[in-house]
C-alpha cells in the first residue's frame, strides 16, 4: 500500500513538473472560439455550427511519464475541448472509406480499422504499423471541403505521438499538390519539413486539426511510433467536410 501510494505520487509529481515546464509554451487555440453560437456566420456567409464528434470512452486519467527530449508541447486543455464550428451539414466524410498505408502488411489488426467508426480503447480497436515514420491515408473518393481532420493514434495508455503529420492532396501518390495541415516534426526527422505545430498527448478526444476549408480527395497522416511504442498505431481519423460545390 506504502509503494503505491509513494508510486503514484511520484507520477503526479513527475506530471506537474511537465506541466511547469510545458506551461511557458505558447498554447495552440485549435479554433475554439468561445464567442461563436450555432447561427452565426462564416467568412463566405453561410450558417455555422458545432460539428457533432462521438467520442470512445476515456480509460485514463494522467499524463506521459516521457515526453520527448527536447519536443514543445501543448499546455493540457482544462476541461472539455470548445466546439469546433463549421458550416451547417458538415460531416465525418471518412467512415468507412478506403485506407491504403506505407505499411500494407499491418503488424497487428487491418488498414480498415482506421476508418471503421471504433475509436474506443481496447486491444482490438488499433492497427499497429512497423515502426520508424509511416503514414496511413484515407481515400474520401471524391475532392471534399474538409474542415476539420480528428485523429486518434491510440489512447489506451498516457502517450504522445511523434512526429505527426497530416497532409491533403488530389493526388494519391501526394506527389504534387500537397498541402501540410499539422507538423509537429520539430526536427525535420521525418524530411518533410520542420513542423512548427506542438507535440500534444493522446487522449479519448483524439487531435483535431483545423482544415480551413480545404478541398482535397486523400488526407495522409504520418506518425514515427510514440512515447509508449516504436510502433505506429492508429485507432481512427474522421475528416469532417462537405461536397465541393
Ligand atoms: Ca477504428
Ligand atoms: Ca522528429
Amino acid at each position: 500500500m506504502r509503494i503505491n501510494k509513494t508510486s503514484i505520487l511520484a507520477v503526479l509529481v513527475t506530471a506537474g513538473l511537465v506541466w511547469t515546464s510545458g506551461s511557458t509554451m505558447a498554447a495552440e487555440s485549435n479554433g475554439g472560439d468561445k464567442e461563436k453560437k450555432t447561427g452565426v456566420k462564416g467568412d463566405a456567409g453561410q450558417e455555422l455550427a458545432p460539428i457533432k464528434i462521438e467520442l470512445p470512452m476515456p480509460v485514463f486519467t494522467g499524463t506521459p511519464m516521457d515526453i520527448p527530449t527536447g519536443a514543445e508541447m501543448e499546455e493540457p486543455r482544462e476541461g472539455p475541448r470548445p466546439d469546433f464550428m463549421a458550416p451547417v451539414g458538415t460531416k465525418n466524410v471518412a467512415f468507412e472509406k478506403e485506407v491504403t498505408s506505407s505499411d500494407m502488411h499491418p503488424v497487428f489488426g487491418t488498414l480498415d480499422q482506421v476508418t471503421d467508426g471504433d475509436k474506443e480503447a481496447y486491444d482490438t480497436s488499433y492497427v499497429e504499423l512497423k515502426k520508424d515514420p509511416q503514414w496511413v491515408q484515407v481515400d474520401l473518393g471524391d475532392k471534399r471541403k474538409i474542415y476539420a481532420i480528428v485523429m486518434w493514434h491510440s489512447h489506451n495508455v498516457p502517450q504522445v505521438a511523434k512526429d505527426v503529420i497530416v497532409q491533403v492532396s488530389n493526388d494519391p501518390d501526394f506527389g504534387e499538390g500537397v498541402k501540410t495541415l499539422f507538423n509537429n516534426d520539430q526536427d525535420n526527422s521525418s524530411g518533410l519539413g520542420i513542423g512548427k505545430d506542438l507535440g500534444y498527448f493522446e487522449t479519448y478526444e483524439g487531435k483535431l486539426v483545423d482544415a480551413k476549408g480545404v478541398e482535397a480527395r486523400y488526407v495522409r497522416c504520418w506518425s514515427n511510433g510514440s512515447t509508449y511504442t516504436a510502433l505506429n498505431r492508429w485507432t481512427e481519423i474522421e475528416v469532417y467536410g462537405k461536397p465541393v460545390e
